[in-house]
């Protein structure tokens, strides 16, 4: 008899590797009482189960280009699973359009992950596609968690390349399979319990996952620590440049197969559907609508804060970030303190790019002191990608909340 320990990795007698089987639960009946417990004092918590938490603008500047991982934000869709290192695997097949042939699954061990191959470094900024959600609750309903303007955070991500791994395990090289890199997908499934599907999961485009330059990473530590709970312990993935959704935590199977996933986070959310859509007529049209990858250009001013008070007489440096998506680089940063009339650029802007590959995949942050507020209590910022994409002045409405990259406005209150 096997004993217990044996029963995530359900191996048959001929060996063949089959991925546990996963059901669905109803909303009701999923099971928060194993959540972990940290501090939470520096968090903005939306929503306790799932766990969907924000840092304060102010303090995610303060600590700069590298957010410490307890005020990393965090967005969950279900409990955090308690996974054993140990007894996880990762299961990897490739599904190559004749279905009914099945899958010949391959597993990994957590140790197989960590040592076969090279662990890499790469820094990435993390941003929920509902950052800044709020700005278009404002303007009608939306469906979603009400993220503010710091559903964003950087860290050092470590692990193995992914592009390896498909290499070694399903036999995909960049050059032997062109036509595959070109239209096939890589889906992720998750070891979680959501309401809305058996588990989370999400897809990205083979040739993002196989691009040597696009730093995909299964990673399985966080600012040089094992990751934790909450942030996808023992693996996640790393998608560099996408929207955070992409990055799929608690990582156990990988399918490599024509279609983008078919999971509810792929096909029934994460879309930006146009504004005449909303509760009444949504079914229709979510299959029309593009599945979101990349990041648009995005521009917070995260100092001063809504309704702070400014002397009127004093210099006042404003801080901020912005980030755009695959791997396009934050070429300039103005900041407006007459409506919109006329613009500075911000006098400081640092950001680094992947030593590696050279792309961008971290936010800029900028600084602008302006000598005095004239006119106007509001201060706007926007940004300009290193493709000339810049921000709309207005918000553009869609029924799932996602993308809102308005002008950025703080409104001050000046003080004689
Ligand atoms: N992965 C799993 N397994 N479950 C989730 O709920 N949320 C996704 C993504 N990966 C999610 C997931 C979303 S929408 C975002 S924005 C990021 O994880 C957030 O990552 P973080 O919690 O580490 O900040
Ligand atoms: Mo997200």
């Amino acid at each position: 008899m096997h004993p217990p320990s044996y029963q995530c990795h359900e191996s048959r007698s001929d060996h063949t590797v089959v991925p546990p089987e996963k059901i669905r639960i109803p909303e009701d009946q999923l099971d928060y009482s194993h959540e972990p417990t940290w501090d939470q004092s520096n968090l903005l918590v939306h929503c306790d189960k799932p766990f969907n938490a924000e840092p304060s603008l102010p303090a995610l500047i303060n600590a700069g280009e590298i957010t410490p991982t307890e005020i990393f934000f965090k967005r969950n869709h279900g409990p955090i699973p308690d996974i054993s290192q140990i007894q996880h695997r990762v299961y990897i097949g490739l599904q190559d359009g004749e279905r009914h042939q099945g899958i010949n699954w391959q597993s990994l061990s957590m140790n197989d992950i960590m040592t076969r191959w090279p662990k890499v470094t790469v820094t990435a900024t993390l941003q929920c596609a509902g950052n800044r959600r709020d700005g278009l609750a404002a303007v009608k309903e939306v469906k979603g968690v009400i993220w503010k303007s710091a559903a964003v955070s950087t860290a050092i991500w470590s692990g193995a390349q992914l592009c390896d791994i498909l290499n070694d395990v399903a036999g995909i090289s960049a050059e032997h399979h062109n036509k595959m890199i070109r239209d096939y997908h890589v889906c992720f499934e998750a070891n979680d319990h959501v309401h809305e599907d058996v588990c989370y999961g999400s897809s990205i485009p083979l040739r993002k996952a196989m691009d040597p330059m696009g730093d995909v990473i299964l990673a399985y530590e966080m600012n040089g620590k094992p990751l934790t709970r909450e942030h996808g312990f023992p693996i996640r993935v790393i998608v560099p440049g996408y929207i955070g959704a992409r990055s799929v935590k608690y990582l156990q199977k990988i399918v490599i197969q024509p279609q983008e996933s078919t999971s509810f986070f792929q096909r029934r959310d994460y879309k930006i559907l146009d504004p005449t859509i909303d509760h009444t007529n949504v079914e229709e049209s979510w299959d029309t609508a593009a599945s979101l990858t990349e990041m648009n250009v995005q521009c917070v001013i995260c100092t001063p804060t809504e309704n702070e008070v400014i002397p009127s007489t004093e210099a006042v440096t404003i801080k901020g970030y912005a980030i755009s998506g695959g791997g396009r680089s934050i070429y300039r940063v103005e900041v407006s303190v007459d409506s919109g009339k006329t613009w500075e650029p911000a006098s400081k802007l640092v950001q680094n790019p992947e030593v590696h590959s050279g792309m961008y995949w971290t936010w800029a942050i900028w600084e602008k002191t302006v000598s005095k507020i004239p006119h106007s209590t509001e201060i706007i910022a926007r940004a300009y990608d290193s493709s000339g994409n810049t921000q709309p002045e207005h918000a553009i409405w869609n029924y799932r909340g996602v993308m809102n990259n308005a002008w950025f406005r703080t409104r001050v209150m000046q003080v004689p």
